[in-house]
């Protein structure tokens, strides 16, 4: 068997100051303050409901993740809404938009627009497929905020194209970027393969359920356990294995409340196995 992944083996408290970018901080500081790996997505379609999930998960999770686009009634008087739900419940906010154009672009689609993404969401993600300048281009209107960027290295569905080298370049190309902005990576597993002393990445994986084996349109789902403790992932994304839950509101927060203690009890043994 090969030895454990270095990062996997150091308590995510230690991991913070590792980081310079305000927001790796913050989300390894929740992780360890509310003892949370938990990130759940709230893929529902009017303000109402997302907020209702919010609420109802808050406590246990260490990020909400979004998709602003999917949200019929979006306002900035959600998003702010939203953000001011962040300060009392204790999260970040993962606004999950995978942009995937040349920088000037994305740096406008990430500043303005309908949704005005930069002004209220602490992280966002990117396809590395348009080379480095969409670091640049992001990087431009978030790193004077604080905010920070992972880059999308694997995917969870069936067939997907980001394996092997691509995943290898995208490694590359966060390094050669230097984690003042790009903190991590939407991936799989451990994507940072022999990472220097002081090298630090935060891994978050989506496709995580405790029920369902996948739905009929490719996505794939593991055990919060096969994401944690196999997978040496730092944070497991979940969005209908809780939002999706029968069982009205009580249902909802009991199950992410599962989700984190599943989680938390993966990240513990995998500390423990110095
Ligand atoms: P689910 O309901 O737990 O399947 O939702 C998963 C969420 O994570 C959903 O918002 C997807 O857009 C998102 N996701 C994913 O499922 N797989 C990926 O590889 C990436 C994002 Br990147």
């Amino acid at each position: 068997m090969s030895s454990p992944h270095p990062t996997t083996l150091k308590p995510y408290a230690e991991r913070i100051e590792l980081h310079t970018n305000p927001t790796a901080r913050r989300i390894l500081e929740i992780m360890d303050r509310k003892k949370t790996n938990l990130a759940v997505s709230v893929d529902v379609t009017t303000t109402k409901e997302a907020l209702e999930v919010v609420r109802r998960v808050g406590e246990s999770v260490c990020l909400v993740k979004t998709h602003c686009d999917i949200i019929e009634d979006f306002t900035l008087d959600f998003a702010n809404e939203l953000v001011k739900l962040s300060k009392e419940l204790d999260f970040v906010i993962f606004e999950d938009r995978k942009f995937a154009d040349i920088g000037n672009t994305v740096s406008l689609q990430y500043s303005s627009g309908h949704h005005r993404i930069s002004s209220w969401s602490d992280l966002t993600n990117a396809h590395p497929v348009p080379g480095p300048g969409i670091i640049t281009g992001l990087s431009q209107v978030g790193k004077p905020l604080g905010r920070a960027l992972l880059l999308l290295a694997e995917m969870s569905s069936k067939g997907s194209l980001a394996t092997g080298s691509y995943t290898e370049q995208t490694y590359k190309m966060a390094k050669d970027a230097g984690r003042d902005f790009v903190i991590g990576f939407i991936a799989q597993g451990r994507v940072d393969t022999n990472p220097e002393k002081g090298e630090d990445w935060i891994i978050m994986s989506p496709g995580v359920g405790l029920v369902s084996k996948g739905d009929k349109l490719g996505q794939q789902y593991r055990t919060p356990r096969e994401v944690v403790y196999d997978a040496g992932a730092d944070v497991i994304i979940v969005g209908r294995g809780i939002y999706g839950i029968q069982g009205g509101e009580k249902a909802v927060k009991d199950e992410a409340e599962r989700y984190r203690q599943e989680g938390w009890k993966a990240y513990e043994e995998r500390l423990a196995r110095k």
